[in-house]
């Protein structure tokens, strides 16, 4: 049987990525199976929900980086398991999230280098759509942002241009960016849709790792 594929959504807050990964996987029905990362449901995720809702909840930056890694760990090999029975695993945020947003803090020592080292070796994606919008002045729009922690304009600025520093970090021919500025729900997901469905029906064997 063929290998299901392994399609990631990613991108900066509030371009529609939960939204369109819902529409894959109506589009798949049960040939795919939907994951988020951060996934909260587990021990580790239950740690990473209080540290991005509970602003007294403090962890050293380094801290909070090895738990959302560890969060992907602790699902890796469900996801490989999911694949080899043939079925495609959707996902909304990974890796380059879990890069770009503790790259962005800045902190000394802690850059994209050090960041991604404790995600080399997870599954890497088939096909990654990274969902962008223009960086103007629907920014100042803070009306939009919710309450978690990182939900503030001058750390989404950052976010947003360490984003573009780890893709030129992280190689992958299998990668492509959406531009969602100006465009319908609707809209988006016919272009994403030929996109997605291409990698679908390719004939890919084993594996490919960060
Ligand atoms: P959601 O709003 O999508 O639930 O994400 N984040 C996410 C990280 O800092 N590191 C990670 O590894 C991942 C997967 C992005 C909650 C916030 O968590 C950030 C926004
Ligand atoms: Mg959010």
């Amino acid at each position: 049987m063929a290998r299901g594929k392994l399609i990631l959504i990613e991108g900066l807050d509030r371009t529609g990525k939960s939204t369109q990964s819902e529409k894959i996987l109506s589009a798949l029905g049960d040939e795919a199976v939907l994951l988020k990362f951060p996934d909260r449901t587990t021990r580790i995720g239950e740690l990473i929900n209080q540290y991005l809702t509970d602003s007294n909840f403090e962890l050293p930056a380094q801290s909070i980086h090895l738990l959302f890694s560890a969060n992907r760990w602790e699902l890796n090999s469900e996801i490989h398991s999911l694949l080899e029975a043939g079925k495609h695993v959707i996902l909304d945020r990974y890796v380059y999230s879990g890069v770009a947003y503790s790259a962005a803090k800045e902190i000394p020592g802690m850059d994209i280098s050090w960041c991604f080292n404790p995600d080399k070796g997870l599954l890497k994606p088939d096909l990654t759509l990274f969902f962008s919008n223009q960086d103007s002045s629907s920014l100042q729009d803070r009306e939009g942002f919710g309450e978690e922690r990182y939900e503030k304009i001058e750390f989404q600025k950052r976010v947003r241009h360490t984003f573009s520093n780890v893709f030129d970090h992280i190689s992958d021919p299998n990668r492509a960016i959406v531009d969602v500025s100006d465009r319908s729900i609707e809209e988006v997901f016919r272009y994403i849709e030929p996109l997605f469905r291409t990698v679908i029906n390719k004939d890919l064997e084993g594996f490919t790792y960060f």
